[in-house]
């Protein structure tokens, strides 16, 4: 395992010479379709000037001090269905328990469905709605026992998350350039390295950038990330500005012919405002390329925050245009309820779920497939 740190910023980064040379990482095996010309990294376009002429945005205190990993590579890690995944957490143990006993059906078993879906922070109005819902329906006697309110619950859950069920398409654009956001430690350089994986195996010519340039060791995690998966990562020096390094890497996959870009940035909560129009500034400079860039900004999501999840995207979306919502971590002791909860508050896509910590681990979001986790597969089940 390889650890890294984060560092205690202690002063104003200043942004780098603009002809400053960016500092490549070619990665171990050669990247199938991505020739490594000199030239990609260049930074004589006058439309940077101009936009790194903005002020640079003030370091914000964080001086959180914890060790991230970057999972050893696996050699060929078996691939785990959804249910092993999300078995373990406590909402798909919740509903196991409560159905596991062949309950009788009644109001005092939808009230405990209730209590189960709030507490796995599906949200009281979700909850609440849905579970009222099911009693109506019981009381109409549209089912009668508990194996016909499981199967009614499972295609309302599945009913929900139908809308978000969205899948990223990245061959619409040449290159298709992806912006990851999100607050600290939700996972989204892992999600980099991992979707750099995907794409690559699907024969996509990938780039990274690595725009995270306010923690010291964010750069060398996301080159792990790209060596072991053969995929180049442009970078700059130490506290480089995060705006000309993506600007830089847009130019490099240009040039290069890649298909995808994939630009990572430092995690940053709402109330740091200068990171906050960082975000801004990086939509801004991309433009100067291509006017639709970026193609995709996706807010990374942590699955074990719970309805914090709600506030933090409620918060980003203020700022930068949300398109899509990875939500990581949803293995292991998650409540995974949140998924529903954001689903309904913004009907945004939810373009992939991290179910663990390798390269293979990021699924493509399925709302059967993720429902069908969490709920037992029968009475007594
Ligand atoms: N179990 C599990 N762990 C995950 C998942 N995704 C990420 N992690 C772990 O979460 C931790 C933080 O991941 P990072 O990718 O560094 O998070 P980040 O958002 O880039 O963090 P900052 O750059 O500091 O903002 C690492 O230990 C990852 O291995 C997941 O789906 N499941
Ligand atoms: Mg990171």
């Amino acid at each position: 395992m390889l650890k890294f740190w984060k560092k205690k910023p202690a002063e104003t980064p200043t942004p780098p010479p603009a002809e400053q040379a960016a500092d490549e990482q070619a990665a171990d095996a050669p990247a199938a379709a991505i020739p490594h010309d000199a030239d990609a990294g260049s930074l004589d376009n006058p439309a940077l000037g101009e936009a790194l002429s903005e002020a640079a945005p003030p370091a914000e205190p964080d001086t959180e001090e914890h060790p991230f990993e970057v999972p050893a590579a696996e050699a060929a890690p078996a691939k785990r269905s959804w249910r092993e995944r999300l078995s373990g957490s406590s909402f798909a143990r919740g509903l196991s328990s409560l159905f596991s006993r062949n309950p009788k059906l009644d109001d005092a078993l939808l009230d405990e469905l209730e209590t189960t879906l709030i507490t796995a922070d599906v949200g009281i109005e979700a909850s609440t709605s849905l579970v009222e819902d099911l009693r109506k329906r019981m009381h109409k006697r549209e089912f009668g026992d508990a194996a016909a309110l499981l199967a009614a619950l499972r295609k309302e859950l599945v009913t929900l998350l139908a809308p978000v069920q969205q899948p990223l398409d990245v061959s619409g654009r040449k290159p298709f350039v992806v912006l990851t956001v999100g607050i600290n430690g939700v996972g989204k350089t892992t999600t980099i390295g991992k979707l750099a994986r995907r794409y690559r195996d699907e024969n996509r010519a990938v780039l990274l950038a690595a725009g995270d340039t306010f923690r010291a060791a964010a750069v060398e995690q996301l080159k792990t990330w790209g060596a072991r998966n053969s995929v180049p990562v442009i970078a700059q020096g130490q506290d480089a500005d995060s705006a000309s390094v993506i600007f830089d890497a847009l130019q490099a996959a240009r040039s290069r012919g890649a298909d995808v870009l994939i630009a990572d940035t430092a995690g940053r909560l709402h109330t740091q405002g200068g990171l906050m129009d960082e975000l801004g500034k990086i939509a801004r400079v991309l433009k100067k390329l291509d006017a639709d860039a970026p193609h995709e900004v996706l807010m990374v999501i942590d699955g074990t925050t719970g309805q914090n999840a709600v506030s933090q995207v409620r918060q980003f979306r203020q700022i930068v245009g949300v398109t899509g919502l990875v939500v990581t971590k949803l293995d292991g002791t998650a409540k995974g309820g949140v998924v529903f909860a954001l689903a309904r508050e913004f009907g945004l896509p939810i373009r992939y779920v991290g179910l663990g910590e390798s390269a293979t681990d990021l699924r493509v979001f399925d709302a059967q497939d993720y429902v069908d986790g969490l709920l037992p597969a029968s009475i007594g089940a």
